[in-house]
């Protein structure tokens, strides 16, 4: 994960090393290479700006730096890339669900949790992958299938539900999505399970009717929390998908799939970098298993570790 990326930070911090070890760094040197590395930031699928902030975070750095020649020059500047890159990450907020299950559940249950994003993003597989987390953590959770919409979307999230022996609630085709996930979140009170995980249909963002649908069913469910789900190799059409869904119905906390199949690890980068919302979770392969909680500390490990 994050190959390229880690390459290009590691040229970098090499190339000045070879630099510092000759003569002491002067401000040309510092923006010919970071001009070098914007460039294959950009070729990498980063986003313009987020290479441009984190450009601009390790240039300010670097000039503040004075590093003479006998120091422990290449911890210097590995430490500065390192650094800089946590300082951008640190703006970007995590979220604890099974923490914020807790505080729901202190007041009422169960936790009504709405899952939604645009077709394939990986919405089914991941409240799979949650249910598996959150029942590990001790809770007793039910997944709803309100997508009565794709043929095959019902047995879908059941056979992902018997695999892991979650329990499952579905309803007919064709059949009004909220009233589903209505009579989902009652089976779930009347079979005291916790937590409700509520499947809908992927949609296009730009797809007015669909979003009314949803609309509906956060009016008729009142969920707790809505989790938008976003495949992270689509990049800038994945902060369109977020504006999209957060005009339409509101969105409180996203969740980034498909970390592990970009193979430059850019695209990812960006959404992390650029989604402006906490993250939950990072999903990183198609494994039940294959999900982390988001924190900033997981990502330097995968880009410098
Ligand atoms: N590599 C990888 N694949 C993933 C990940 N999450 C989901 N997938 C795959 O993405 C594909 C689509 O996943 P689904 O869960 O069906 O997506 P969905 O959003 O429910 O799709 P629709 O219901 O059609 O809108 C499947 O092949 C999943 O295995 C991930 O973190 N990494
Ligand atoms: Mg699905």
């Amino acid at each position: 994960m994050f190959a390229r990326i880690k390459k290009i930070f590691q040229d970098f911090a090499n190339n000045l090393q070879s630099a510092i070890l000759y003569r002491t760094l002067d401000e040309k040197d510092i923006e010919n290479y970071s001009n070098e590395m914007f460039m294959r930031l950009v070729e990498a699928d980063v986003a313009y700006e987020v290479a441009e902030k984190i450009i601009e975070n390790i240039r300010q750095r670097l000039i503040g730096l004075k590093i003479r020649r006998g120091d422990d020059v290449e911890k210097h500047v590995e430490e500065v890339v390192e650094k800089s890159i946590a300082s951008v990450l640190s703006a970007v907020g995590s979220f604890n669900l099974a923490n914020f299950v807790k505080s729901i559940l202190a007041r009422e249950s169960p936790a009504k949790l709405m899952f939604m994003g645009v077709n394939g993003v990986g919405k089914t597989t991941t409240i799979a992958k949650i249910a598996y987390k959150l029942r590990a953590e001790g809770f007793k959770p039910v997944v709803i299938a309100a997508d009565t919409f794709r043929a095959g979307a019902q047995e879908q999230l059941k056979k992902h539900a018997e695999r892991i022996s979650i329990a499952f609630f579905g309803g007919r085709y064709g059949s009004d999505p909220a009233a589903t996930a209505l009579d989902g979140v009652v089976y779930a009170q009347r079979n005291n399970f916790d937590v409700a995980l509520i499947d809908t249909a992927g949609r296009m963002h730009i797809d007015a009717d669909l979003m009314n649908e949803l609309r509906k069913v956060t009016r008729v469910v009142k969920p707790h929390i809505k989790l938008l789900v976003l495949d992270a190799l689509t990049g800038n059409d994945a902060l369109e998908q977020l504006k999209k869904f957060e005009e339409a119905v509101g969105v409180d906390v996203v969740i980034l799939t498909k970390i592990d199949a970009d193979a430059n690890g850019g695209a990812a980068l960006s959404v992390i970098m650029g989604v402006g919302k906490p993250i939950a979770y990072l999903g990183i392969g198609q494994r039940y298993e294959d999900l982390v909680e988001y924190d900033p500390g997981i990502i330097l490990k995968m880009l410098f570790k």
